[in-house]
């Protein structure tokens, strides 16, 4: 047996509700996806990773699920999801789809049901529904904070009318914990792998992948924690107990050979984050390093040995990520602007010669960048409203794509009211204009993925570093022989020996300028 597909996969994040809209309500479906399947097999991805489009009240855009067997009227509902999975097949492009385990929606059967039964019911034992502390129970059962912002407990009117329990969401209010200890949460989610995987999708993307187990006694967290982030000494997170459910999950998945798993696995300690990767848990996941570093030839180097190192306890195949719809674009975080976008170019070639699967992000191949100045008023991301406005969330990398004519919605839509608005001066990013531009960032991706796909000198895993100036990196692909030149300091630097292939910029006098990654073979 070869390698499986997903060993150096390349997916394409499609973030449904900013890709294309069909219907003219002004955010985007299924059908969108449909409509530019064309889009992604000229960009030569293998897979799409396709976010919630299951039934959803979308308080958290379709990560609060309602109904995890059955696609939302507002994507198309289950004949636009049938409909994509055998388009995509027919181009070759696997789907994967994300799924929820950590969490339901406060508007699922379960939770309504746990709400009207009451205290010590079976019904409240599928979430964590506890006693608050205090002599009326006024405050939280613990101090536990939700990662939009606030606290990760809301009190609950009991059917007396009264006020009684909390029940826990390390989310949004909406998006109440799950209790994995009562048995129909896991039975539950089997039906729901074998739903998708029947009708023919090629693997999932888990999320919250180290969040599904929580601490018998729910303690005390020792301190403060930041919105939208979290520390590895966390009792909400990586509960060691939560590989018993990633053992129950693979073994379903397993029925499926050519299937894969992709967990959200927001854990930074090596080892730690290694024993999701065993062999009876997860396939692939996610390896944050690069999304939390600055363009820093020292920070790259690291970052890159660093889940090299991680994946290799397990002997686990490395996944790389420059932005998804948490983090943010990192044209923006490189700085904004030409500096920005030269930059994440370059960084898009460093990820690219890497050994293992890659993840490119709903128009990270259009190089666009964070919208910082959404007005207060469209914000939507629930951050904004829990951090009591300091934080003002992930919307800015959540803004439709620009497909094509000179002003908003860029053919996105029918409808001027998408629902995030779009830039003005996105009109020189559209997929039209790129298209008709050699030089353009779109005409650069696709022909680094046409290289990446096609040269035998991207074979083999491993890799070794070669001596560079300090400013810089280099490394071989070890079997295959690609050498990928990075150039994060200010001068020019001397290129390995050998041809080049791609740069990410012109060289400069036969020198890799600033800001600029080469492929020499
Ligand atoms: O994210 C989970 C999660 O832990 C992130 O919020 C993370 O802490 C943060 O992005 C770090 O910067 C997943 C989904 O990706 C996210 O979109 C959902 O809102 C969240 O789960 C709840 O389902």
């Amino acid at each position: 047996m070869g390698p499986a597909w997903w060993s150096n996969a390349v997916f394409h994040q499609v973030y449904p509700r900013s890709f294309a809209d069909t219907d003219g309500d002004g955010v985007g479906d299924i059908d969108g996806v449909v409509a530019h399947l064309d889009h992604l097999e000229r960009l030569g991805v293998d897979a799409i990773w396709l976010n919630p489009v299951t039934v959803s009240p979308m308080a958290d855009h379709g990560y609060d699920v309602a109904d995890p067997r059955d696609i939302d009227p507002l994507f198309g509902g289950m004949p636009a999801i049938e409909r994509l999975i055998a388009a995509a097949h027919q181009r070759g492009i696997k789907i994967t789809m994300d799924v929820v385990p950590n969490h339901t929606s406060s508007a699922h059967p379960w939770f309504q049901a746990a709400l009207a039964a009451g205290p010590g019911t079976d019904a409240r034992d599928r979430y964590f529904f506890r006693d608050g502390r205090g002599a009326d129970g006024e405050l939280p059962p613990n101090n536990w904070t939700s990662v939009f912002g606030g606290p990760a407990w809301t009190r609950v009117v009991e059917p007396d009318g009264n006020p009684g329990q909390y029940y826990l969401h390390l989310f949004d209010t909406e998006q109440p914990d799950l209790n994995w200890e009562h048995p129909d949460v896991f039975d539950d989610f089997e039906k729901t792998l074998r739903f998708w995987l029947e009708r023919g999708v090629d693997g999932f993307r888990i999320d919250v992948a180290h969040g599904m187990a929580k601490p018998a006694d729910l303690p005390d967290a020792k301190g403060d924690v930041k919105v939208l982030s979290h520390s590895d000494d966390d009792p909400r997170f990586n509960n060691p107990s939560v590989h018993d459910i990633h053992r129950g999950i693979r073994k379903i998945v397993d029925d499926y050979p050519d299937a894969v798993t992709i967990g959200e696995v927001w854990v930074m300690d090596n080892l730690l984050w290694a024993e999701y990767l065993r062999p009876d848990e997860l396939h692939l996941g996610f390896n944050f390093r690069l999304t939390k570093i600055d363009f820093d030839a020292a920070q790259i180097h690291d970052a890159i040995q660093n889940s090299l190192a991680a994946t290799a306890v397990y002997k686990s195949v490395p996944t790389w990520t420059l932005s998804n719809h948490d983090v943010g674009r990192e044209v923006t975080r490189y700085g904004g602007g030409e500096i920005g976008l030269r930059r994440a170019r370059a960084m898009a070639m460093v990820m690219l010669a890497l050994p293992g699967a890659v993840f490119i992000y709903n128009g990270e191949e259009l190089g666009l960048p964070d919208v910082l100045d959404l007005p207060d008023e469209v914000l939507q991301d629930p951050t904004w409203e829990r951090s009591g406005h300091v934080e003002r969330g992930r919307d800015k990398c959540r803004v439709p794509l620009p497909w094509s004519g000179t002003a908003p919605p860029f053919g996105f839509s029918s409808s001027p009211d998408t629902w995030l608005p779009m830039p003005a001066d996105w009109a020189s990013l559209t997929v039209e204009r790129q298209d008709a531009d050699p030089n353009s960032t779109l005409a650069f991706f696709r022909t680094a993925l046409q290289l990446r796909r096609e040269r035998s000198e991207f074979d083999g895993g491993e890799l070794e570093w070669l001596s560079a100036s300090a400013d810089g990196l280099a490394f071989r692909r070890t079997a295959g022989g690609l050498i990928c030149a990075l150039n994060t300091g200010e001068r020019p630097m001397p290129l390995p020996s050998g041809e080049v292939i791609l740069a990410s910029a012109p060289l400069v006098d036969g020198r890799l300028p600033n800001d600029t990654a080469a492929w020499l073979v």
